[in-house]
């Protein structure tokens, strides 16, 4: 079913739970060209969650700080390309919350094993703010924050599990978020970790 979380942000619950074996196989051909790292922020912290990236862009973060790229650091390459699958499910998904043609061309990666936690923040690098972000967790669940346009507004809390889809749009766009650091646990799909991807129009 679906579930408006706020205005601009749909949940799409358990609508990658059929694709999500196949989602895998893609994310493991991907780290094989582009290994999960953990970035480093900008203040200089390195990043509890690990990130890889496909597309024509890729999400990088450094001392100078955070951008997308279409080469990859770590390996002065391209980025892996995008798998049909995930930019077809993607699009998908994005028409289902009323985004018609939404095209992205990067796709993040992140990694989450017990403890990693992302803290709040905006997703501002994209260029074209009308594009809504899909994001699909996959294996152990996470806690979910949701806060305003500000970052000391009050934040919510939802839970995403595996299988979960959420897109991000329009009002929602630009709302803080971030994920609260992940229980220890294990599950069928990914044993011990959560992976999200999330697809974007970054350039
Ligand atoms: C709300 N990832 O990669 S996905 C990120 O679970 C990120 O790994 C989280 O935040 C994760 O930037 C959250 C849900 C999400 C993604 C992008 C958003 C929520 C968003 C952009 C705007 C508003
Ligand atoms: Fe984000």
């Amino acid at each position: 079913e679906s579930i408006a979380l706020a205005d601009g942000a749909l949940a799409l619950c358990g609508a990658a739970t059929s694709i999500a074996d196949t989602l895998l196989a893609e994310i493991r051909a991907v780290e094989q060209q582009a290994p999960f790292r953990s970035m480093i922020t900008p203040g200089g912290y390195t990043m509890s969650v690990a990130t890889t990236s496909c597309g024509r862009f890729g999400w990088v973060s450094d001392a100078h700080g955070y951008r997308y790229s279409p080469l990859d650091p770590d390996t002065g390459k391209p980025w892996p390309s995008l798998p049909t699958v995930f930019t077809e499910f993607a699009t998908e998904c994005a028409a289902r919350a009323g985004f018609h043609d939404f095209l992205p061309d990067a796709c993040l990666i992140n990694r989450y094993v017990a403890g990693s936690r992302l803290s709040l923040h905006q997703d501002r690098n994209e260029r074209d703010m009308r594009a809504p972000i899909v994001s699909v967790s996959l294996g152990l669940p996470a806690v979910f924050l949701f806060g305003g346009l500000k970052r000391n507004d009050p934040t919510r809390r939802f839970r995403l599990s595996h299988g979960d889809v959420v897109v991000w749009g329009g009002p929602a766009r630009l709302r803080f978020h971030g994920v609260l650091a992940l229980k220890d646990g294990w599950h069928p799909a990914t044993e011990r970790c959560r992976i999200n991807l999330t697809f974007r129009k970054a350039g």
